[in-house]
C-alpha cells in the first residue's frame, strides 16, 4: 500500500494555525471593505481557479550538463499520479495533470484514467514529444520533426500526434499540446519559407483529427535547442499558424520562450483580442528559458499577465477559456515543494489582479492622469492577499500552510522507501 499524507495531519496542522489565520483573514477583510472589495467573493474565485500540473514536473529536472536525482523520485505515470495528487491533496489548486507521450505510456489506459481517478484528479492537455528519438523508432529527429525535408519523417511524427490524441480521449482530455524542437542553427541549413509551410502541412492533418470537443494548442519557443532559427519561433509566427489551421488551434504561452523583456503581457492582450489565447505554460525565468520556479524571479510580470486575463474576463471576451499549466525545471529543490509553491504563486497573482479597480483605472486612463492610474494598477501588487489563498485552501480541505504539512507528513521519506531508484527517469524541460 502506497503512502498518502493522511486527511487527519492537515486536520491537525489546520488547528494549530486557525485563530492566527482567521485574525489575519478578517483584518484583510476589513482593509478590502474599505475599498469597496468583498473578500470572502475573492476567495470563491481563488478556490474555483484550477491549473495543471505537468507529469514530467515531479520528476528532478536537470540542466545541459546534469542531473541530480532526488529520493523517492516517482518511476513512471502511476508514482507520477501520487504525486500530483499529493500537489492537490495539500493546495486544492491543481485538479489536473498534463501527461506526456512516450514518457507516460502504459499499456492499459483505462487502468490509468481508474487510478487517477481514485486519487482525486484528472487529465489535462496531452503533450507530445518529436524533439527526441525513442529506442525503438524508425526515423530519426535530429533535423526535424512535423517540418522535416522528408515526407517519411514528418509522416511518423504527426502518427506520434495521432496517437496522443487516441490516448488522450481515453483520459477525458480535451487538448493537445504540440511543440516541436524543429529549426535551425546554421544560415543557410533551411529554408525559413518551406519549413513553416510543411509544419502547416502537417498540423492540418492532426487538426482535421482531432475530435469535435478537442482544441491544439500551438506552443511558440524563442531558442533552444535550435539556436539560429525555430521554426514556431514567437507570438507572430504562432498567431499566423492558428489562423492557417482554423478554429480549432490556440496559441499557447510559455513565459520562458520569449526574448528578454519582451512584453508578454500585451502579447496575452493581442491573443485574447484575436480570440486565439490557449492558455499558459507558468513557470519564471532571469536570462532565458530558465524553468525557474513561477513568482520566484518577477511576481511583478505574473501579475500583469493576470490583469490581463481578468479584464478579459470581466468584459466577457470572446472565445477567453484558457488552459493553465505550469511547467519548470526542479533541480535544487524537492519537486512537490516547488509545484506547491508554484501554484499558489499563480494564485496569488490571480488574487492581486481581482483587487484592482476597474472602473476607477478605466477612468484614470481616460484622464491621462498617469499617476493615478498606475498607483490604482498597482494597489493589487502590494496586498499581501496570503490570508485570501489560505482560506481558499481551507474551505477546500486543503492545508492553511501547505509546505509545512508535507515535510511532517515526512511523504518524501516514504517514498524513497517505496521507490527504490531507477538507472533513469522520465522528466524533462519543454
Ligand atoms: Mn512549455
Amino acid at each position: 500500500m502506497s503512502y498518502r499524507i493522511p486527511e487527519s495531519l492537515i486536520g491537525e496542522a489546520n488547528a494549530k494555525i486557525a485563530a492566527a489565520h482567521d485574525e489575519d483573514y478578517e483584518a484583510l477583510g476589513l482593509r478590502l471593505k474599505r475599498s469597496g472589495v468583498d473578500i470572502d467573493a475573492v476567495a470563491a474565485k481563488v478556490a474555483a481557479f484550477a491549473l495543471a500540473v505537468p507529469t514530467w514536473g515531479v520528476g528532478t529536472g536537470g540542466t545541459r550538463f546534469a542531473r541530480f536525482p532526488g529520493p523517492g523520485e516517482p518511476r513512471g505515470i502511476f508514482d507520477k499520479l501520487e504525486d500530483c495528487a499529493t500537489i492537490h491533496q495539500l493546495t486544492r489548486a491543481t485538479p489536473t495533470c498534463s501527461p506526456h507521450f512516450p514518457w507516460d505510456k502504459v499499456s492499459d489506459y483505462r487502468e490509468l484514467a481508474e487510478r487517477a481517478k481514485s486519487l482525486g484528479v484528472g487529465f489535462d492537455a496531452v503533450n507530445s514529444n518529436t524533439f527526441q528519438d525513442q529506442p525503438d523508432q524508425k526515423l530519426s529527429y535530429k533535423f526535424g520533426s512535423l517540418s522535416h525535408s522528408e515526407k517519411a519523417v514528418r509522416d511518423q511524427a504527426v502518427a506520434h500526434n495521432l496517437e496522443c490524441i487516441e490516448i488522450g480521449e481515453k483520459l477525458a482530455s480535451k487538448a493537445l499540446t504540440v511543440w516541436i524542437a524543429d529549426g535551425s542553427n546554421f544560415p543557410g541549413q533551411s529554408n525559413l519559407n518551406r519549413v513553416f509551410d510543411w509544419y502547416l502541412e502537417s498540423l492540418a492533418v492532426i487538426t482535421a483529427r482531432l475530435p469535435a470537443s478537442w482544441r491544439v494548442f500551438l506552443e511558440h519557443k524563442l531558442c533552444e535547442p535550435a539556436f539560429y532559427s525555430t521554426v514556431i519561433s514567437d507570438w507572430g509566427t504562432s498567431l499566423t499558424a492558428a489562423e492557417a489551421l482554423g478554429p480549432k488551434a490556440y496559441c499557447l504561452v510559455d513565459l520562458g520562450h520569449h526574448a528578454p523583456n519582451v512584453n508578454i503581457e500585451q502579447i496575452v492582450a493581442r491573443l485574447i483580442r484575436a480570440g486565439r489565447l490557449a492558455g499558459f505554460h507558468f513557470n519564471d525565468s532571469k536570462y532565458g528559458d530558465d524553468d525557474l520556479d513561477t513568482g520566484s524571479i518577477d511576481p511583478f510580470r505574473l501579475y500583469r499577465v493576470f490583469n490581463e486575463l481578468v479584464d478579459a474576463s470581466a468584459r466577457g471576451a470572446a472565445g477567453f477559456d484558457p488552459a493553465y499549466m505550469l511547467d519548470q525545471s526542479h533541480n535544487v529543490t524537492d519537486p512537490i515543494e516547488s509545484l506547491m509553491a508554484s501554484a499558489m504563486e499563480v494564485q496569488r497573482a490571480y488574487a492581486q489582479a481581482l483587487l484592482i479597480d476597474r472602473a476607477a483605472l478605466e477612468a484614470a486612463q481616460d484622464a491621462n492622469d498617469v499617476m493615478l492610474a498606475h498607483r490604482i494598477f498597482k494597489a493589487g501588487f502590494v496586498t499581501d492577499v496570503s490570508p485570501i489563498l489560505a482560506e481558499a485552501r481551507r474551505r477546500g480541505g486543503g492545508a492553511i500552510d501547505p509546505i509545512p504539512v508535507y515535510r511532517t507528513s515526512k511523504y518524501r521519506s516514504h517514498k524513497a522507501k517505496e521507490r527504490p531508484a531507477v538507472a533513469r527517469s522520465s522528466s524533462g524541460i519543454i
